[in-house]
């Protein structure tokens, strides 16, 4: 028995294993209840006295050999085989990217500075609208071609719902809700069905003011002017109207300002007139005031609206406006707000 005994221990010293069932495996074989070492220990009760001795010692030599044996493999397996994921807390993150505000809110919010310094509060409304917001109470005739379907989106198949195609229409909901005067500045979607190209979006932003009060005159609607285009585009600026028609302002006249990419000398963004035409503006039609129940006897008024993407690229050399809807990162992340 000693004999079967130390060969065991050889066996136990040599043994390998590759996984953890088999070194379930070599637990049950060996001290399991039915296990090699648990039936020698059945054995020794009927080992002869004077050899108990001797097979005694050798027995609880060889269960505790194969014990150290086994928690041998079990601590072997946790070190090599399955090594836990390590963390080092003391590297350095990966860099988090912010964000960036988009460009066109970036120059809305810009335009809306500088007129709130001037005085305008901000004023939002409706996208779907009716035809009075939209045309009648703006003076524009019943044969007027923005009224074309080729030109508005009409929908519920009705000619009198739309989405809005200028924020004036925001402009006639604030004359008929708030108490003069007025000093409105109004940034909005619009919507226009037109082919998408380089220049056109069916989609774009406008920003238009409104200032109604006694004795509003040309004056202060050029002074206005003069302080925005500054503001906006440098202290070097200069400003020139043109005689232009609008249905809701008489008189009416389209906005230039010097070109501020090459200072007015003449590039390829003003095509070498030097000149860029940035907005409309003129004064409040009376038929509009009238139309809005303002008394044109008292009140008077100056509008203007420019759109958002149109003075972006200019302002930063754009070409193609459909930059401003494709959000390609590598184009947005170029522009930084200024404070806001
Ligand atoms: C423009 C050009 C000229 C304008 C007129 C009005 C209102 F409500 F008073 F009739 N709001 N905005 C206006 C005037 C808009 O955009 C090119």
């Amino acid at each position: 028995m000693v004999e079967k005994i130390q060969q065991l221990l050889a066996e136990i010293d040599a043994f390998r294993v590759a996984s953890r069932a088999e070194i379930e495996q070599f637990r049950v074989n060996y001290l399991g209840k039915k296990g090699v070492i648990t039936s020698l220990f059945e054995e020794f009760k009927h080992v002869p006295v004077e050899a108990k001795k001797a097979v005694g010692q050798a027995l609880n030599e060889l269960k505790t050999k194969t014990r150290e044996k086994l928690d041998k493999m079990n601590a072997n397996f946790e070190e090599n085989d399955e090594p836990r994921e390590r963390v080092d807390l003391s590297k350095p993150g990966f860099p988090a990217r912010p964000g960036s505000r988009h460009p066109l809110s970036l120059v809305r919010n810009e335009i809306l500075d500088i007129f709130a310094r001037m005085g305008f509060s901000v004023s939002e409304g409706p996208e779907i609208e009716d035809d009075w917001h939209n045309f009648s109470a703006l003076n524009f005739p019943e044969e007027h071609p923005a009224r074309d379907m080729q030109d508005t989106f009409f929908i519920r198949k009705s000619p009198d719902i739309l989405l809005h195609t200028h924020t004036s229409s925001v402009q006639v909901r604030d004359m008929e809700n708030h108490s003069l005067p007025l000093r409105l500045v109004t940034p909005g979607r619009v919507f226009r069905n037109e082919a998408i190209s380089a220049r056109a979006h069916c989609i774009f932003h406008q920003i238009e003011a409104l200032y109604i009060d006694k004795d509003v005159s040309f004056a202060d609607l050029r002074q206005t002017l003069d302080f925005f285009a500054r503001e906006f585009f440098g202290p070097e600026t200069r400003v020139r109207l043109r005689p232009s028609f609008f249905p809701f302002t008489e008189p009416s006249a389209e906005m230039d300002v010097s070109c501020s990419l090459c200072g007015g000398k003449g590039c390829n963004v003003c095509k070498g007139t030097g000149w860029l035409e940035i907005m409309g503006c003129g004064l409040v039609d009376p038929n509009v005031l009238d139309l809005n129940g303002i008394d044109k006897e008292i009140y008077s008024g100056f509008a203007l609206g420019m759109g958002v993407e149109r003075v972006a690229m200019l302002k930063h050399g754009i070409r193609d406006l459909r930059l401003f809807f494709e959000n390609d990162v590598r184009f947005l992340e170029q522009f930084t707000a200024a404070g806001f």
